[in-house]
């Protein structure tokens, strides 16, 4: 039987640098001959991806609570289907956002609280926990003045800045209770520092890790 694959994900507000470190990351792994899946947050399975669609484009108002839960949703069916599955499998699992979103967008930006965003993910046996989070950090607008070249901002993008602020702020607490998982890497450097910073921490996993 293989060993278990490791959970790596990726965490941080808009425009920090996810999609990118993310490719740098799998292109590593690759490099050492790890098989790795890799998936994103809301989505990564059918069902997913619709409710992401909905997520990020509903026309009709959506609730703080209706969203949790459908990213609770979304999470819920990935782990089962994709990531659970693939871990038991031996392979590793690179996934862009998974339930830190929902403590810092949810419990933070939306103002429900950690515990109900805890309270769901036990309800739901969402007990998963990432082996190590890159929390890519820089300051809002900085992130935010990277995205605006991209066009429309969606449904959550269009948020006031004071939302961010408070997921930002959720995120960094999330963080500092968790440091052996969560790292920080400070993404407002130039790209070739934050892959070197990103490339550090991911050696030393491997290295504890028989990558
Ligand atoms: N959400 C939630 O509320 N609750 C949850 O539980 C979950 C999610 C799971 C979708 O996320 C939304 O869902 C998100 C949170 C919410 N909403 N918002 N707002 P997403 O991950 O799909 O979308 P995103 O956060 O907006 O990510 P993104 O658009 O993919 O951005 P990114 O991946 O972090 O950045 P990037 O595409 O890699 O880089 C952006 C640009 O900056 C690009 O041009 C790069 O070339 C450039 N870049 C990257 N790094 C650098 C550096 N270091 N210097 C200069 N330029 C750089």
């Amino acid at each position: 039987m293989s060993s278990r694959g490791r959970f790596i994900t990726l965490e941080g507000l808009e425009g920090v640098g996810k999609t990118t470190n993310r490719e740098f990351i799998e292109a590593t792994l690759k490099s050492r001959d790890i098989n790795v899946v890799v998936t994103r947050e809301p989505g990564g399975t059918e069902l997913g991806e619709q409710l992401r669609h909905l997520l990020l484009h509903a026309s009709a108002p959506v609730s703080a609570e209706a969203e949790l839960m459908m990213m609770a949703a979304s999470r819920k069916q990935h782990t089962v289907d994709v990531i659970e599955p693939a871990l038991q499998s031996g392979k590793w699992v690179l996934c862009d956002r998974y339930a830190d979103a929902s403590y810092a967008y949810q419990g933070g930006g939306r103002q429900l609280g950690l515990d109900v965003v805890a309270s769901l993910h036990s309800l739901l046996t969402i007990d998963l926990q990432p082996d190590i989070t890159f929390l890519l950090d820089m300051p809002i607008a900085d992130g935010l003045k990277r995205m605006a070249a991209r066009g429309k901002p969606d449904r959550i993008e269009q948020e006031e800045l004071a939302f961010f602020e408070r997921a930002r702020k959720a995120y960094l607490q999330r963080a500092a209770l968790q440091p052996d998982r969560m790292k920080v890497v400070d993404a407002g450097a130039p790209l070739e520092q934050v892959q070197a910073r990103v490339s550090e921490l991911l050696m030393q996993f491997l290295d504890s890790n028989n990558g």
